[in-house]
């Protein structure tokens, strides 16, 4: 604990690295999306995206206490962070980063005794986990809520949205990719309950909304929109479109404003089907992530829809798909499964992504397999991932077969459709000859206008798209398509033409890069603070305490091995009263000089020139080397600093 009633809670993701084959987690599980489960055969043209730990942001976003969110550390960087003394760790896994869960539990006992472990997310499924991993408290489900009771805060204060980039470090050809956009998260939970979705079961088949009208998610996009400076949005609600109301609502309100996000969503085909493929046009759904799971319909949310004709239709107004299959379902065997997966090809969505079967902890999967013993214990959690093999006995499949299966089946779908990248420029040509823009609805004509220069920009990745692709078939498509553009934008001009030169060369380096293995996928550590201010993070090393506190003023002494360094923060104004009590603190604390004395003015609105060099006069008895740190425009007051440079031993820097 750092001095003082506050309390401090750090909340972190397992550690990495991701996507190693250790004692730790395996090859497969890297931190991306696409390359792990829907462009992970697609070579040089697999979207890499890596993705922050949303949820732990939402988390310290919506509580009272100084929190501090660590994404991706490494083992030593964990520790480290450790040594600063926090009351609580908050620690986010999924059932395959159990291992890494529990080392870290491991390391909070024997780094920080006193702290407090909060287990949360997915992995908290795992039956009997508070004793299987050394904690003191354990939070399924949604986790805001919770944490506001366990730490007397009121639960039901609003929720705020945290303003976060959808995916980081993104890349694609082996190039970056700067295009912005932000996550959106409206609620979790789905109340469908589909047997094997452990997002359903995880937050009890119910949802739960952050934001529960359409005037709310307006308000949190205007805002978002403007701290993240993009209108495009990925948005993290398992059918975005079930909640139809709402939908409409924001609909409303965005065409009453004249204002045009663009949204990138998951939605079941029942929710598409009932929105309406105007609508979401007119919304701005740019991009879907579609269940379409097997052949043989088997789930409520896809009874009476025709799959293909749905996908197609969504692919003719300019709606790009990702269309998902589950392999190794119960009626598949080794014959049929080769028609599930060609009927998942033969939906010719842009992207698809194969899943395998896989009974997550207290999904009714999970229950039905345990109870008839087919789960295999053996496996470790590790393994219970859906892109290798899978963990339970199939009576028609074993481990390895499952592995191949799937691997064909990713190269299946690439090799006959050809890379996404390609199938979605053919779906943003195609928005142009969309009957829903053939109008004078000023809104839509505005939306037809967007999409124009979306295509206007793809238009000069093509020919480089071409020269890259790698079979006779593929660059059949690209020709086709680069004819396609041509007819409807016109002929490029030759700087156009040329830029595929530097294109196609960066993307073959980018090529052999990823041959020879030097392709980085881990994420660096990123830390943010909430609500811990500079001086208070300090302060939380042991070696650290601070002598005065209150809401503008900090004075922090650090023991620097016998000699004490007095480190001073302000906002606001300084006031007399505030100083008088900072020198009477010191003269009680650290009656030897002072090795040094850094202040910070930065903050300060405004300041008595007299206040402030009186205090530095007095400060000047206990230290000689004073350090004053200002801004640029506080710095502009030459006459008092050089009076004080003068006086004594003082060196003014700006921040
Ligand atoms: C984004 C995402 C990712 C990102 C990773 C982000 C990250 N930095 O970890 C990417 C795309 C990289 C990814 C990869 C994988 N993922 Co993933 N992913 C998701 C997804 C789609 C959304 C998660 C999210 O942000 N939700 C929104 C936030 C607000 O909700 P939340 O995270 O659940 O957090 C809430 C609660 O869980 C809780 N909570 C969370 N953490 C904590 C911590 C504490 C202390 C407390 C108290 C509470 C708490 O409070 C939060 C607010 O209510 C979910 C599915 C889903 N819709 O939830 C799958 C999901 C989490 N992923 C899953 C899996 C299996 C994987 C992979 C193994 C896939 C693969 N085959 O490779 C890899 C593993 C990567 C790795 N090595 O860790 C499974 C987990 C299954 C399980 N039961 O454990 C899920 C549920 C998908 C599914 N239905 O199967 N994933
Ligand atoms: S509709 Fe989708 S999110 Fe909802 S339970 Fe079924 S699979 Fe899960």
């Amino acid at each position: 604990m750092f001095g003082g009633s506050k309390m401090s809670l750090l909340l972190t993701s397992v550690f990495r690295p991701f996507g190693v084959d250790d004692a730790f987690g395996r090859k497969e599980n890297k931190l991306e999306l696409f390359h792990n489960q829907v462009t992970r055969e697609q070579g040089i043209f697999s979207m890499r995206y890596n993705h922050r730990s949303f949820g732990l942001y939402f988390i310290a976003e919506n509580i009272q206490m100084p929190s501090v969110v660590l994404d991706f550390p490494t083992l030593k960087q964990f520790r480290k962070e450790l040594k600063k003394g926090y009351d609580y760790v908050g620690i986010s896994f999924i059932t395959p980063n159990f291992v890494k869960a529990k080392k870290m539990a491991e390391i909070v006992r024997e780094v920080s005794p006193n702290t407090k472990i909060i287990l949360g997310g997915h992995g908290t499924r795992i039956p009997d986990i508070q004793d299987k991993i050394d904690c003191d408290h354990v939070i399924t489900g949604e986790g805001i809520k919770p944490l506001r009771r366990l730490f007397g805060e009121p639960e039901n204060a609003p929720i705020k949205h945290p303003a976060l980039s959808s995916a980081d470090h993104k890349r694609i050809l082996g190039l970056p990719v700067a295009m912005k956009s932000a996550v959106l998260i409206p609620g979790v939970g789905c109340p469908n309950g589909c047997r094997f979705c452990s997002t359903s079961h995880f937050f009890d088949k119910t949802y739960t909304p952050f934001l529960e009208t359409g005037q709310q998610i307006f308000d949190t996009l205007v805002d978002l929109s403007a701290q993240m400076k993009t209108d495009d949005f990925f948005v993290m609600d398992e059918n975005f479109l079930l909640h139809k109301d709402r939908a409409m609502e924001l609909l409303d309100l965005m065409q009453q404003n004249n204002r045009f996000f663009n949204f990138s969503i998951f939605s079941s085909a029942e929710a598409i089907t009932a929105f309406g493929i105007d609508n979401m046009l007119r919304l701005g759904v740019r991009y879907v992530w579609i269940g379409a799971e097997s052949r043989q319909v088997l789930f409520e949310k896809n009874k009476g829809i025709d799959t293909g004709e749905l996908v197609a239709k969504m692919r003719q107004n300019g709606i790009i798909v990702l269309a998902s299959s589950i392999l190794f379902l119960e009626h598949q065997d080794k014959d049929n499964i080769y028609e599930d997966i060609d009927f998942a090809i033969g939906l010719n969505p842009d992207f698809t992504q194969f899943m395998q079967l896989g009974p997550l902890p207290q999904t009714k999967l999970y229950q039905e397999y345990e109870e008839k013993g087919m789960l295999r214990h053996d496996i470790p959690f590790e393994e219970w991932h859906g892109q290798h093999r899978i963990w339970f006995d199939h009576p028609n499949f074993t481990g390895e077969e499952t592995e191949t299966i799937l691997r064909n089946a990713f190269r299946k779908e690439f090799e006959q459709l050809g890379p996404s990248i390609l199938r979605s420029g053919q779906t943003l040509i195609n928005s142009l000859s969309s009957p829903v823009y053939q109008t004078e609805d000023p809104y839509l004509l505005q939306r037809y206008q967007q999409q124009l220069a979306k295509c206007k920009a793809y238009y000069w990745a093509l020919t480089a798209l071409k020269w890259l692709v790698p079979t006779a078939h593929m660059k059949q498509q690209a020709a086709q398509l680069l004819g396609e553009y041509r007819r409807q934008l016109g002929r490029r001009n030759p700087l156009q033409v040329m830029a595929a030169v530097p294109l196609y060369a960066l993307a073959t380096i980018g090529r052999w890069k990823m041959e020879l293995g030097y392709e980085a996928h881990n994420p660096r550590a990123i830390k943010t603070m909430f609500r811990l201010e500079p001086a208070m993070y300090k302060e939380m090393k042991g070696r650290i305490q601070a002598i005065l506190r209150n809401r503008k003023t900090w004075a922090i002494l650090e023991d620097k091995g016998g000699a004490y360094e007095l480190s001073l923060h302000f906002s606001g104004k300084i006031r007399e009263r505030t100083v008088r009590k900072l020198l009477k603190r010191l003269n009680e604390r650290a009656s030897a000089s002072l090795q040094s004395i850094k202040i910070n003015i930065t903050p300060l609105a405004t300041y008595k020139e007299e206040t402030l060099e009186a205090f530095i006069d007095k400060l000047a008895d206990k230290s000689n080397d004073i350090r004053i740190y200002c801004s640029e425009a506080q710095q502009r007051n030459k006459a008092l600093f050089n009076r004080l440079m003068k006086k004594h031993t003082c060196s003014v820097n700006t921040y």
